[in-house]
């Protein structure tokens, strides 16, 4: 890790195989930025039990998202890539940011709205206070820049305000981290319901398309894909979702812009449009699954890549949090 390079920090909840929109919203931006910062890149298994999850599931899936941050283009050995139950500064900033978030602030958050509207029967403490450990995963590093999707915009406004009030209070501390959206992307939606964003919590598997899906699958996916009556490939989000959704997909993709693709597809039909971006999903990916095939087979490189990284990641936490714990008053430790 560099000393002159700014530091970048995400995560991902190991909820299931990473989605098309994971990987178009956050996870490809974060290949093009490990040249040009130090990051940390982090599989928020606390996070996950927020909601309710089965222990050999959320195991294996948080094995298979590292496997899939590096099979999509991570490179271990420049990026720190760990599980944030392995490092213990998570819990314990986490803990002492809770106490610098409001209630008011909370009560606001749409993720916590949604979630709470899903899982009725299981709104507990943690799902409600779930942004200040966030906040905590991206202050604990002193991260400049966090590459999310739209979605995580708000919790990045509240991390930043939560920094802020502890930087007012006990003189500067924390770097005040800026959020990095892309301008494609950002935003994948539902294949079945187009107003909804793409979710890997997901119910019904046709509505979003898995990294680790088949070629076949894909193409079946697509062609079942909601779309509408106009018969016309336009990007108009409020009147025509499902084929805007599907537009921003292929741009992302290929890099076209809308009104190259609109007129590429001008007086096609919709059945054309959707192989075509099924196509170009399809060839994306196919790297990426090869990738992943092969480090599945290779437990002992990944077991290493997980020890190595814990390490780092630990100590850079350790460095920060006794700053913070001293700053509050924490008695200092005798050794
Ligand atoms: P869950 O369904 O369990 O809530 P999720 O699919 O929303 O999971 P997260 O682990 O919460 O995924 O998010 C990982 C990253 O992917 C975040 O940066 C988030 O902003 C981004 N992301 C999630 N869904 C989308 C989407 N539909 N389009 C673009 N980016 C997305
Ligand atoms: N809340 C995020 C996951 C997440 C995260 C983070 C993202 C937890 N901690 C820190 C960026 C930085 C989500 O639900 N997608």
């Amino acid at each position: 890790m560099e000393q002159n390079k700014k530091t970048i920090f995400s995560g991902m909840q190991p909820t299931g195989a990473i989605t098309l929109g994971n990987y178009l919203g956050a996870l490809k931006n974060w290949t093009t930025l490990q040249e040009e910062y130090n990051c940390l890149y982090c599989i928020v298994d606390m996070h996950a039990i927020t909601v309710r999850q089965n222990p050999a599931e959320l195991r294996k899936n948080a094995r298979n998202l590292l496997i899939q941050y590096i099979a999509a283009g991570l490179d271990p050995t420049k990026n720190i890539i760990y599980y944030q139950s392995q490092v213990s500064g998570h819990a314990e900033l986490g803990w002492i940011l809770n106490c610098f978030t409001y209630m008011g602030e909370l009560n606001r958050m749409t993720q916590f709205k949604d979630k709470s509207k899903k899982h009725a029967d299981n709104i507990n403490a943690g799902l409600y206070t779930y942004p200040a450990l966030m906040a905590a995963d991206i202050l604990l590093f002193n991260t400049d820049l966090v590459p999310v999707g739209h979605d995580q915009k708000q919790h990045l406004e509240l991390t930043r305000d939560i920094a802020m009030r502890f930087n007012t209070i006990y003189g500067d501390t924390f770097t005040i981290p800026d959020p990095y959206i892309g301008k494609v992307g950002a935003k994948i939606m539902d294949l079945q319901e187009p107003t909804n964003k793409m979710s890997k919590s997901a119910e019904d598997k046709n509505a979003t398309i898995l990294l680790t899906d088949k070629p076949d699958e894909i193409l079946k996916k697509f062609k079942r894909a909601v779309t509408d009556n106009f018969a016309n490939i336009k990007y108009d989000v409020e009147n025509q979702p499902g084929i805007s959704n599907l537009i921003s997909i292929y741009s992302a993709i290929t890099n076209k812009t809308y009104d190259e693709i609109e007129n590429e597809f001008a007086g096609k039909g919709y059945g054309d449009f959707k192989v075509e971006v099924a196509q170009a999903v399809i060839e994306t990916l196919k790297p990426i699954q090869q990738k992943y095939d092969e480090l599945q087979k290779d437990k002992a490189y990944i077991d290493n890549i997980i020890k190595e990284n814990t390490e780092k990641a630990n100590y850079k936490a350790q460095k920060i949090l006794r700053k913070v714990q001293k700053k509050i008053g924490f008695p200092p430790i005798i050794r």
